[in-house]
């Protein structure tokens, strides 16, 4: 059982104890259920205290145990509230840290709420693409009043307990206690006061939920809801069953909640975003490092590099408040970047996005120099040099000559060998790939790339200090490309292709957007620069001469349209302007280079646009299984969610071919294997699908 059970002088205390959030699992709620009858039967007994222990009151409902036959078993989360507020003693909950999901619902099922100050209360089930399904949306209005309760359940966001508490009229904490230390005395304390008083115990169900404008107001809501949410069906049922919470009893309340649950709980988008909630934690998880392993401390940091890139990274350690030395060779160029960063938080300044203080003192920790000797105490150092290997091995070179022992020597190349850059050290161990993507500051994704020979204290310590930035971190092995860019490599082809068999570049674009990516192959060309691609094809022709490209992409660099920095692209721009406009001059380009290929142009559906570039990153992705370069498919999905703008609600590349089935993504690969392109290699499913297809099993 996962609840203590103890009495203290007349008041007995069940002590959630499922860490690390004391989820709601089944053995929980028995230990809740068996607790409350030995107070029930235990007539010394006056008052019953419901606490957790460990760093939150509860975190909700286990969400490891949802679609197994646990999350519904009896005492199911319902039967536990219906029996704490069918209790004859007074039920006071004393919580902390973190009160949310179901373990808001459980808090709201006692006849008493004592909070510490500093408690995140929330019902985030939205952010599952759920709505609270254990009274959170009948209950949670009556205590806070109808807005205030429909606002925190449609965002999911988090509210701190001292700013629910000073809620004009609020009945959801009947105590704040003076401090998260005091909380557990002053809530036994609170029962004993609350055992001796006569009449009948207080239950939230009971209260009144009325809106004063009700249609006027949950149409508004339903206007702006639906606005913010087309693609996710949650936040609309949330509006609906808090609407039933002010027009219907409370039972008939519950059913309409519990309906919409049940419905919500086999969408596709709240399958898809449970799976990432498991998945973002997982992907800290590197199967042959311990959890345990210990982390190098990381004090202070130097990045070498005040380009873009540079700035950009230095700036995610200034925001976590670790000290930053950044290294240029030209004082100009240290200038310019200083500059750069200034701007940037700037910019945060005056969208209110950042207080002046904060800047200043994030500023304070900034630090530059000409010289690598300035680096010697850096804990991390970090690269962002040029791409080319030249480059890397003289300053890594330096770095091996200044660093101090035990120092993480970092890489962010993009593509480069990782294990090439260790070998021009002499710690090979030490060295490690740190791939940030543009912009450094912004973008969440981090590919930690290990080598050969990375020790496997430093994978841990890099997977801490990411989570410290607030980064998603994702282990890559080494191979051209990792893991993102090695997949949009087979995803832009396909794009290539498609334009030479018939599509033009709005029809490509405009599918795949439809499909859920924020910016089409060609738009994001234009924005990112063709010449990006055009170097890399430049690259991988010496590399790989065996991968074949349409030239489509070829030709309009040949021409000088590298995007929106030239004024021209795929697209034609007018000055100024950032509007993809289709350019005649590209698709007559398109259509000679069919000619010239002996092409005929055919219709090409929508459909298969979508497939054939998703299927592309699907293949490449179970590859990259294969050969180990990604320990787990979920890995996958959150490098292509975080780094590529992969649509959330469809959960990742690999997650969404499950949804489809692999059966028949397999079946459209080998249509397309027949294609007259001679693309028939690629095309072949790769042997790790053609196995899951055997054996009726998915991407795990
Ligand atoms: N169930 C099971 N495990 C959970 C969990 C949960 N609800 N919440 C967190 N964990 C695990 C997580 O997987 C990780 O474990 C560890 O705890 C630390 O998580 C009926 C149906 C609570 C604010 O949506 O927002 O109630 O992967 O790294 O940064 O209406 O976790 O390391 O093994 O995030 O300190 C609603 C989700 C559920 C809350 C803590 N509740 N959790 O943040 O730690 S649905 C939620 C969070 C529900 C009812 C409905 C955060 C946190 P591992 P962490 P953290």
């Amino acid at each position: 059982m996962t609840a203590e059970y103890k009495v203290l002088g007349d008041v007995a205390v069940i002590t959630l104890a499922n860490p690390p959030v004391n989820g709601l699992g089944y053995a929980t709620r028995v230990g809740i259920t068996e607790g409350l009858s030995k107070a029930l039967d235990d007539g010394a007994v006056k008052a019953i205290v419901i606490t957790g222990a460990g760093k939150a009151f509860s975190g909700g409902a286990d969400i490891k145990e949802f679609g197994t036959p646990k999350a519904i078993q009896d005492p199911n989360l319902l039967s536990v509230i219906l029996a704490l507020e069918h209790s004859t003693k007074p039920v006071v909950a004393a919580i902390h840290s973190v009160c949310m999901g179901g373990g808001l619902e459980l808090a709201l099922g006692c006849h008493y709420r004592v909070a510490a100050p500093g408690t995140s209360v929330a019902l985030p089930e939205v952010k599952l693409g759920l709505l609270p399904g254990a009274g959170g949306t009948q209950r949670l209005p009556r205590v806070l009043g109808v807005e205030t309760a429909l606002n925190m359940i449609v965002s999911g966001e988090a509210v701190k307990s001292e700013v629910l508490a000073s809620l004009p009229g609020q009945k959801l904490f009947d105590k704040l206690a003076a401090s998260p230390e005091s909380l557990f005395d002053e809530a036994v304390e609170f029962a004993k006061s609350v055992a001796a008083k006569d009449g009948e115990l207080p239950l939230v169900r009971n209260l009144p939920c009325k809106h004063p404008q009700g249609d006027a107001y949950f149409q508004f809501a339903r206007n702006t809801v639906g606005a913010m949410s087309k693609n996710y069906p949650a936040p609309l049922k949330c509006v609906d069953a808090v609407e039933a919470a002010t027009k219907r009893k409370f039972d008939e309340g519950m059913a309409e909640e519990r309906r919409h649950f049940t419905n919500l709980m086999f969408t596709p988008e709240s399958i898809a975003l449970r799976h990432l909630f498991m998945a973002e934690r997982a992907a800290s998880r590197i199967p042959d490092v311990p959890d345990d392993t210990p982390q190098r401390p990381i004090k202070t940091v130097g990045v070498i590099g005040a380009g873009t890139m540079g700035g950009g990274i230095a700036m995610n350690f200034l925001n976590a408040g670790i000290p930053v030395t950044i290294l240029e060779m030209k004082q100009e160029a240290l200038d310019r970047g200083i500059a750069t960063i200034r701007k940037n938080y700037e910019a945060q300044v005056k969208k209110g996005k950042l207080k002046a203080d904060k800047y200043e003192q994030r500023m304070a920790l900034l630090k530059t120099t000409l010289s690598y000797d300035d680096l010697k105490d850096a804990d991390l150092i970090i690269e962002a040099v040029f791409e080319e290997l030249g480059v890397k091995e003289k300053v890594f070179g330096e770095l091996d000559r200044v660093a101090k022992p035990g120092a993480i020597l970092a890489s962010n190349t993009s593509t480069l060998d990782v294990d090439k850059i260790a070998a021009f050290t002499k710690r090979p161990q030490d060295v490690v790939g740190m791939h940030f993507f543009s912009p450094a500051n912004v973008m969440k994704l981090l590919e930690v790339v290990r080598g050969a020979k990375t020790g496997k204290d430093v994978l841990a310590t890099v997977m801490g200090i990411a989570k410290k930035i607030k980064k998603t971190a994702v282990v890559s092995g080494v191979c051209d490309g990792f893991i993102g860019n090695r997949m949009i490599e087979q995803y832009s082809r396909q794009a290539g292709f498609l334009l030479d068999e018939g599509a033009t570049p709005q029809q490509v674009d405009k599918a795949i957007e439809k499909f859920g990516f924020a910016m089409g192959p060609f738009r994001m060309g234009d924005l990112a620069g063709n010449d990006i691609g055009w170097a890399i094809r430049k690259r991988r022709a010496v590399e790989t001469p065996d991968m074949k490209y349409s030239r489509t992409a070829d030709k309009l660099c040949e021409l000088g349209r590298f995007g929106q920095k030239t004024g021209a692209g795929w697209y034609d721009y007018q000055p100024g302007k950032r509007d993809a406009i289709p350019s005649a001059l590209v698709n007559k380009m398109i259509e000679d280079h069919r000619k010239e290929l002996g092409i005929t142009p055919r219709k090409i559906s929508d459909e298969e646009i979508v497939q054939r570039l998703v299927y592309a990153l699907v293949n490449e992705g179970a590859h990259i299984l294969e050969d180990g370069i990604a320990s787990k498919s979920g890995d996958i999905d959150m490098v292509y969610l975080t780094g590529y703008g992969f649509p959330i609600w469809r959960g990742g590349p690999m997650h969404y071919a499950n949804q489809v089935g692999l059966y028949n993504v397999a079946e459209a690969m080998k249509r397309f294997a027949k294609n007259p392109r001679d693309d028939a290699d690629f095309w072949q499913p790769a042997p790790l699908i053609r196995k899951l297809v055997a054996e009726g099993r998915q991407f795990g």
